[in-house]
């Protein structure tokens, strides 16, 4: 096992450096400071060399120029939208400027997605981890509460990782962060569309034309969105257009039975049918954002231009929460400090 650092570019007059964990299959994680990206996750192919499963580039720039991507990002203190960056908790109101039209995206202007972390890595027995820390104040991000965020990185011997999202506040505030890392496992000049994709869930969220949830789930069955068994994504992303989807594809929230409840199964399961390389994707939320990145010419990264270059698996509380109490309590308040994990599997 080793872990290696290096400068990887500048940015606001900071060094961006990254750390890779390798462990002893030549498995390896690279996480950058910035932003906590996630920018490889590398494993070795069938010819003796290693492919990067993730969106990535491999300069530092591109993550800026095409910083809408949130490529490999962690995002928060909200993933998603927020209604009118509208919001109340425990009866008292707050706002915050809007940075997608009338509405809040992915924390804002200035949120998580945009910060420096501190980053210590270390070696726990068979582990390997990069533990990130920072702390996001009003004076920041125009959210409430000072929140002190911690983001733990882990690659096991067994090639899994699981990212953990610890968060304490001293007022009251929100937290429901996410890692918008793209998979593309066929680690070739391809699309996902041959991707196979399935999925714990059952219903989809209605949203209305600025792509907030209205409240009311879709039943998946028998729709483009079911992927209650293995779907290959380039049929249903054809069944898509034929309902002449404006988006192009999937910016959609499924509703997923959090999988630390009953069977331990996995929120999805993602697998390049050429390669055979298979994800299985835990989340202990009840939410999953898939995008599959619908209409994007983005040069620089590791995968041609274009529509379907990769597909985000967003793991979360269904988006808009404080607007639906019955998505979630997204709220964090002081004296309870909040965990939630991400982990994925890797199969070959
Ligand atoms: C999320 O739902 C959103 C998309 O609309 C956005 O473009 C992307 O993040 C970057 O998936």
């Amino acid at each position: 096992m080793k872990i290696a650092t290096e400068k990887f570019g500048e940015y606001r007059n900071q060094d961006v450096m990254k750390y890779t964990l390798t462990n002893d299959n030549n498995v390896s994680i690279s996480v950058l400071n910035f932003a906590g990206i996630w920018q490889a996750y590398m494993v070795p192919n069938t010819r003796g060399g290693r492919v990067n499963l993730l969106l990535a580039a491999d300069t530092f720039d591109p993550y800026i120029e095409h910083g809408s991507l949130y490529a490999g990002r962690i995002v928060g203190r909200v993933a998603g939208r927020i209604a009118g960056g509208n919001f109340d908790i425990d009866g008292q109101s707050y706002s915050v400027p809007t940075n997608e039209g009338d509405n809040l995206l992915h924390g804002g202007a200035n949120g998580l997605a945009q910060q420096f972390y501190q980053v210590e890595t270390k070696q726990d027995g068979d582990k390997l981890q990069a533990i990130l820390t920072t702390s996001i104040d009003t004076t920041t991000d125009h959210f409430p509460g000072k929140e002190d965020v911690k983001v733990t990185y882990t690659l096991a011997n067994d090639n899994s990782v699981t990212i953990d999202f610890d968060g304490q506040t001293d007022a009251k505030t929100l937290f429901n962060p996410t890692s918008h890392t793209y998979w593309n496992l066929s680690g070739e000049a391809k699309t996902i569309q041959g991707h196979v994709l399935t999925l714990n869930s059952k219903y989809h969220l209605q949203l209305d034309n600025e792509k907030l949830p209205t409240g009311r789930k879709i039943l998946n069955k028998n729709t483009p969105f079911d992927f209650r068994y293995p779907t290959v994504l380039g049929t249903a992303l054809q069944h898509l257009q034929e309902e002449h989807n404006p988006e192009g594809g999937f910016d959609d929230t499924f509703v997923v039975l959090p999988s630390n409840r009953l069977a331990h199964e996995p929120v999805a399961v993602l697998m390049d049918a050429a390669t055979g390389r298979k994800i299985k994707m835990y989340s202990d939320r009840n939410g999953l954002v898939v995008y599959t990145a619908n209409g994007l010419k983005v040069d620089d990264y590791n995968r041609p231009a274009g529509s379907w270059f990769a597909i985000a698996l967003e793991g979360q509380t269904l988006p808009d929460a404080p607007h639906h109490p019955q998505f979630g309590d997204i709220a964090l308040r002081p004296g309870h400090p909040e965990h939630f994990q991400l982990r994925y599997e890797y199969f070959a």
